[in-house]
């Protein structure tokens, strides 16, 4: 076994343990064996079986941050709290399948999809985020830096709403009008509805276990892990496109959706007159034929996507390994963590 699948099935052997607490609240409470069945086909669709990027990343820099390998205690309280982070991933991916009608989801059908659960997805999705503060409680009450953790996931599950909100609002369904995106609303979007619970979230609770306390080191994190999230979501646009779904494990829906994503955005800024004429014609219907319209131009010059997706991605590499480089690491934090992160997300094809 390659050391990095061990690491991932180290931190996948921590899930089982979490799942039985999170059910044994149920069955505490007397819940009827029909909600304690439902509860856990909720917790093993929707939060193993990602890529665990976020969750593995809180193990990763509490580690790199120690300088040696964590104790059975320190490994159990990085690996929860990644767990959590992967709760909240749970949380947001359920409803924001249903808010944007896709279809499958890691390679199986998305959790609304499935035969009886419908909307009550909804409840699910809030069970998914219940469960976060109840194992934080359950595992760090006696911490001095317990509040530090419930408040970040507090705001960043606000900043994530508000940037779902932008997304959502910029894509009305009856109402298609290419002129109000702009590649900066796009940056807003990005970096709310994702870069604050992707990227920084993992970073800043494995700096208050490992008990970084100046604030600068936060702002550092900030600073870089920002930008790498905007990077990041740049990458889920471009792959619901142009990824193959059996391989991305799930279906575009961007365009149907109306979505403000890189790749309209990106193709409204390069085309002819023509081309805006066929995209303003074609974008955001509810229809396959006109989506197909759509990609089939994405592809042709001068809009060129795949080409200007692969400048991107080497621009934007460059630009995070010169941020990286000038980090101050008096203030505790180590180039490491980034460059740690970075590695798992560069060049990814799912
Ligand atoms: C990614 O958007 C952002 C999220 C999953 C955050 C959702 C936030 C909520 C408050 C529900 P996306 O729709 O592009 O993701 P995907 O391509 O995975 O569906
Ligand atoms: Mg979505
Ligand atoms: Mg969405
Ligand atoms: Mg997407």
């Amino acid at each position: 076994m390659s050391d990095k699948a061990a690491k991932r099935a180290r931190f996948e052997g921590v899930f089982d343990k979490i799942a039985d607490e999170l059910i044994d609240y149920l069955k505490q409470n007397g819940m009827p064996e029909e909600a304690v069945a439902w509860y856990k086909a909720n917790l093993y669709h929707n939060v193993p079986g990602g890529k665990l990027n976020r969750g593995l990343s809180v193990v990763d820099t509490l580690e790199i941050l120690k300088g040696k390998e964590l104790t059975d205690d320190e490994y159990f309280k990085a690996a929860l709290l990644g767990w959590c982070v992967e709760l909240l991933q749970g949380f947001f991916l359920v409803s924001d399948d249903l808010m944007d009608a896709s279809i499958t989801r890691r390679g199986q059908p998305c959790w609304y999809r499935m035969p009886g659960v419908g909307t009550i997805a909804i409840n699910d999705s809030f069970m998914l985020e219940a469960a976060i503060y109840y194992l934080l409680k359950k595992h760090f009450r006696q911490e001095t830096y317990y509040i530090d953790l419930v408040e970040l996931f507090l705001e960043t599950t606000f900043q994530t709403e508000l940037g779902q909100l932008i997304d959502l609002i910029t894509a009305p369904e009856d109402n298609v009008d290419l002129s109000k995106f702009s590649l900066q609303k796009h940056h807003l979007i990005v970096v709310y509805k994702t870069a604050f619970y992707s990227f920084y979230l993992p970073v800043a609770l494995a700096f208050r276990v490992a008990g970084v306390k100046d604030e600068a080191a936060y702002k550092t994190a900030l600073d870089i892990l920002i930008p790498m999230g905007e990077y990041f979501q740049v990458q889920d646009d471009y792959l619901d496109a142009y990824a193959p779904p059996e391989v991305l494990g799930k279906i575009g829906t961007d365009i149907l959706d109306n979505k403000c994503s890189w790749n309209i955005n990106t193709a409204l800024k390069h085309a002819t007159p023509e081309q805006r004429k066929i995209l303003d014609d074609n974008y955001g219907k509810k229809d396959a034929a006109a989506e197909a319209r759509v990609k089939e131009l994405y592809s042709q010059a001068p809009i060129s996507i795949p080409e200007r997706f692969e400048k991107y991605e080497k621009e934007s590499h460059d630009q995070l390994t010169a941020l990286i480089a000038k980090v101050d690491e008096s203030t505790g934090v180590r180039k490491e963590v980034f460059t740690s992160f970075l590695e798992k997300v560069y060049k990814r094809q799912k």
